[in-house]
């Protein structure tokens, strides 16, 4: 249907005008030759009415043209960089089963899902707080999609997937290959899920002890009537990056070795969780807490109990955000909520990590899933958009334009796959020592790097539908609002930055050995070809740059170190981006434009590092510039100084 209500007038006149062709309509709708044109066709009546037609903008109805939307097919089949990563990278009867399974999926997320998620964005939760009758209920209410999407992830098996394990360490890329293809249609249920993703692999780590048995079991579960959900709660009104120094709540133990925790939960996503994993300070017997990430432990709780009442919680109200308004996202204010401590005393951070992996890693897959399918739309609007005179896709530099985006998000979905396959031989205890030091390093990397590139890439996307690309009507600008929140939850882009460093200084050097080995095994068969030769000379001259960086690290001071941490982070994920798009440009199947994109994406700077480093960025002295440049000329903060 006609977005404005056009369609039925369009088609009416080109019913009885019979004869016109799309050229004609666009002549006249830019007013070029109108009247000779015009003149030309009305000459012919209608046999079948014996009228002639009337001129366009002829009554106060608005024109004749509407422009045919972008439409989206089955994201799985007109994914083919997708399916040639699965069917080059899995083992062919794995590839088999997967493929019909994703076909399937892609099937249903075009002629159900899509149309949920778009719900959820147009009826957002609302918090009731009181019934009717003036008593505290704080029962968040969600629509009937949200609630279908939890049905959905449960029937797919989005969660179970991963822990079943029936393709053994191949489960893992297969169920980030279906929640990519998912992310763009979910109506932001995706969040919940990374949650409860992370909150299963956390408690599996910890060897699934007794009192959270039955909630693995129902995070992992396919059956909708008994799958839950999980919250994240970390950030405090103190902050949400400085957890260690921001957490204030504290739990009291119970004589039954439980505890209650008190504290405010200054931002919880999807807060109609089942469960939540959250961080406290156990009060001593002597009634002290300890400060810092060593006074820190995890807790499980359940949100409600059997009757459906809150757990000694109250939601204080829903946020009112950029984007992301589908999720339910609440002040909570704990007050004696009972819950069970699962890590060791002051383990907290170190427990939680694990977590932090898996919703880290669920970010890569919005922010690649969303490139992905902007592309995808916009793609084919430029097959149906005309502009002088023609297609948007005969016009060259609008093509150059998707192809950029293209190569980003290329090069974005084998950082995130290679990630995901590393994190399914860790889950299958089949890593090695190096696997795993790889995974520790690129899920940072990978996190803050697609998350940037999401929002320039759908930013961009937008452009391509020119003004209907503002439109909320089209549900375009959606996608960029909830982008924006890639490169915020989960941790900033600097926070990452200091991630990768923590990755780096932890392990003594092993996370870099693992990266430059991986790096140069994986450019070997490049150098020998011809047309990739001088691509992967440009990045094996970055690692050679990033090396000497590194060498010299040693005797920098820590601040400067930190200083560099986000050009470094951006060295490792344009050097090692390169490496993959290279590796996966040499195998047998490879097409030529697979060699271009590798190609591309080796054309841009590959090492800031080196250019930082040469430019002096890192140094004190340019920290106090930094400062200076950013105060000066400002006489109240300048005083504060
Ligand atoms: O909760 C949020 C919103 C939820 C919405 C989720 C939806 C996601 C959907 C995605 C798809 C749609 S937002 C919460 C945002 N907050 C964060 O992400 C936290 C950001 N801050 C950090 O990451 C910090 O770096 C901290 C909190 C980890 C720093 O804590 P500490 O305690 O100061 O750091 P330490 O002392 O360096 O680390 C403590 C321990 C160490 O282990 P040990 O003690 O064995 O040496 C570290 O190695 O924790 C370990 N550790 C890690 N291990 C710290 N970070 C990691 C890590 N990333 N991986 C492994």
């Amino acid at each position: 249907m006609c977005p404005i209500g056009l369609l039925p007038i369009c088609k009416s006149y080109k019913w009885r005008l019979g004869l016109l062709d799309c050229k004609y309509w666009h002549w006249e709708c830019r007013g070029i030759h109108l009247s000779k044109k015009w003149s030309q066709q009305t000459e012919t009546m209608d046999p079948s009415t014996r009228q002639y037609p009337r001129a366009p903008f002829a009554t106060a109805e608005a024109g004749i043209f509407c422009q045919e939307p972008p439409r989206l097919g089955n994201p799985y089949l007109e994914d083919v960089f997708l399916q040639a990563y699965l069917k080059s990278y899995l083992p062919p009867k794995v590839f088999a089963e997967i493929d019909v399974d994703l076909m399937r999926f892609g099937a249903r997320l075009k002629n159900e899902i899509d149309s949920l998620g778009r719900e959820c964005e147009l009826n957002p939760p609302r918090l009731q707080q009181f019934d009717a009758w003036g008593r505290r209920v704080d029962h968040i209410i969600t629509c009937a999609a949200w609630k279908k999407m939890k049905e959905i992830s449960a029937e797919e098996g989005l969660i179970a997937e991963a822990y079943e394990r029936r393709y053994s360490n191949w489960s893992r890329v297969h169920q980030v290959a279906k929640l990519y293809l998912y992310a763009p249609s979910a109506g932001l249920f995706t969040c919940p899920l990374a949650m409860t993703d992370g909150a299963a692999k956390v408690i599996e780590s910890l060897g699934i002890p007794r009192p959270v048995r039955e909630a693995y079991a129902n995070l992992t579960s396919r059956d909708p009537r008994k799958f839950w959900t999980s919250g994240q709660w970390m950030t405090e009104r103190k902050g949400g990056s400085d957890v260690a120094n921001g957490t204030e709540t504290v739990a009291r133990e119970l004589p039954n070795g439980t505890h209650t925790l008190h504290g405010f939960k200054w931002f919880t996503s999807a807060t109609d969780a089942d469960i939540s994993l959250t961080l406290a300070r156990v009060v001593s017997a002597e009634g002290q807490i300890e400060q810092g990430s060593k006074g820190l432990s995890l807790f499980y709780l359940e949100t409600r109990d059997k009757e459906g009442k809150l757990n000694g919680i109250q939601i204080q109200r829903l946020k009112e955000k950029l984007g992301t308004k589908q999720v339910p996202t609440a002040e909570l204010f704990l007050d004696g909520a009972r819950a069970h401590q699962i890590s060791a005393l002051g383990r907290g951070v170190a427990s939680i990590a694990n977590m932090l992996t898996i919703t880290r890693i669920h970010n890569a897959i919005s922010a690649v899933g969303g490139m992905r399918r902007m592309i995808s739309m916009a793609k084919d609007y430029a097959t149906k958009r005309q502009a002088f005179g023609k297609p948007l896709k005969e016009h060259p530099l609008h093509m150059q334009t998707l192809a950029r985006m293209e190569v980003q998000a290329r090069g974005a979905f084998l950082l995130l796959m290679e990630t995901s396959r590393l994190l399914g031989l860790e889950d299958t205890k089949m890593a090695t020592e190096q696997d795993l030091h790889m995974l520790r390093l690129l899920t940072p990397v990978a996190k803050l790097y697609t998350a940037k590139q999401a929002i320039a890439v759908i930013s961009e996307g937008l452009e391509c539908f020119g003004g209907q690309g503002y439109m909320e009507d089209t549900g375009l600008p959606a996608a960029l609002r909830d982008v924006q929140v890639l490169s915020i939850w989960e941790g900033t882009t600097n926070i990452l930055s200091l991630d990768v460093l923590r990755a780096l200084i932890k392990s003594q050097g092993k996370a870099l050995d693992a990266f430059f080995s991986s790096a140069q095994a994986k450019l070997d068969a490049a150098i020998s070809l011809s047309e990739l030769k001088p691509s992967a000379q440009a990045v094996q001259s970055a690692l050679h740059k990033l090396g000497q960086f590194i060498q010299k690290s040693g005797s920098k001071a820590d601040a400067e170190m930190q200083l560099a941490a986000r050009d470094l982070a951006y060295t490792l994920a344009r050097t090692y981006g390169g490496v993959l798009l290279l590796e996966y440009a040499t195998r047998p199947s490879a097409s030529a434009t697979d060699i271009v994109t590798a190609q591309r994406w080796c054309h841009q700077e590959l090492c800031p590092i080196d250019r930082g480093e040469k430019a002096g960025s890192y140094n004190t002295e340019a920290a106090f510039l930094d400062l200076s440049l950013v105060y000066t000329g400002s006489p109240v903060l300048e005083a504060k100084l």
